[in-house]
């Protein structure tokens, strides 16, 4: 069944001349068939530097519209358009607005789970892999508000001893990661090694062994001569966890941590978004010329090996 489906996207992507991105949190199959996989970062710089005509974006829409930024004279299709990121619809941009206005001598750091928009307003972008290294960059006597995520921002202002402002938004599948799950997790592997994900809350993060972005958990897992490890981030990224490293076993911290978005993307719908073109992806030309400045230099600065 699913070679059928298998064939008939790689008639329509050669049809297209598109390229599919998935990120890490995709379904296994979706993974499995993508040109690229990865993590934002790693997925916008793959966009920006594809002679594809179309990108089939295999994620949430703040991750299609930044490939929308990145490449404007591309077609960039959501194979399902309610895909979208709770967690970047926290904040809108005029509350970031507001924000700046309260702060006015701020700079402004926003999550790559940001609309837009709020890209727009900011200073600069980040994603969890590069965040640290970001605002350890910035002049050490500004001001720093970062958006959304308040669990990345406190990992930050850790990480960085700086003191920042932040927005209270959250994860709302990392925060269903519990102490007690990680606790029981390590009871049943005592010798296991737990990744967390940075948008996981402060106790869980306590509990963990490495904080890891997605693409840092790969290559963490794949130089490691761990044989067993805790998976504290959404569960899609095991899929690949396991495939590159067969030797070792990787455990979900908790089968609830599922992005319900994410999963939105299946095989069918891949398929009716090429034949279809649809569902496209635009950024207005005014915004997308504000929010490219602020991504530009989250493109630059790559994350600590
Ligand atoms: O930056 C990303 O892609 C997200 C949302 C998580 C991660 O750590 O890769």
């Amino acid at each position: 069944m699913n070679e059928r489906l298998f064939q008939r996207i790689n008639k329509l992507k050669e049809q297209r001349k598109a390229v599919i991105l998935a990120h890490n949190y995709q379904p296994g199959e979706i993974q499995d068939l993508a040109d690229f996989t990865g993590d934002s970062l790693g997925l916008s710089i793959k966009a920006s530097q594809t002679d594809a005509q179309v990108i089939v974006f295999c994620g949430v829409r703040f991750m299609a519209e930044t490939a929308a930024i990145l490449c404007p004279g591309k077609t960039v299709l959501l194979p399902d358009k309610s895909a979208g990121c709770p967690l970047a619809d926290m904040i809108t941009a005029e509350q970031l607005r507001q924000l700046k206005q309260k702060n006015p001598d701020a700079l402004v750091v926003c999550y790559v789970n940001s609309s837009a928009e709020v890209k727009a307003e900011s200073d600069y972008c980040c994603t969890s892999a590069n965040a640290v290294e970001l605002v350890n960059s910035l002049p050490a006597d500004r001001t720093i508000i970062f958006v959304p995520d308040q669990h990345l921002g406190r990992f930050v202002a850790e990480r960085t001893g700086r003191d920042l402002i932040l927005w209270p938004g959250y994860c709302p599948t990392h925060v269903l990661i519990t102490e007690d799950d990680i606790r029981n997790a390590k009871g049943r592997h005592p010798d296991a090694v737990v990744m967390a994900h940075p948008e996981c809350t402060e106790p869980v993060k306590a509990l963990a062994d490495q904080l890891l972005s997605t693409g840092q958990m790969l290559k963490f897992a794949a130089k490691s001569a761990v044989k067993q490890f805790i998976v504290a981030t959404e569960i899609g990224i095991i899929h690949t966890l396991k495939k590159q490293n067969p030797q070792a076993e990787f455990v979900a911290a908790s089968d609830r941590a599922v992005c319900p978005n994410m999963k939105k993307i299946t095989l069918a719908k891949i398929i009716g978004s090429m034949e279809d073109m649809q569902y496209r992806v635009t950024v207005s030309e005014e915004i997308a010329k504000r929010a490219k400045k602020s991504l530009d230099r989250m493109v630059e600065i790559l994350p600590a090996k």
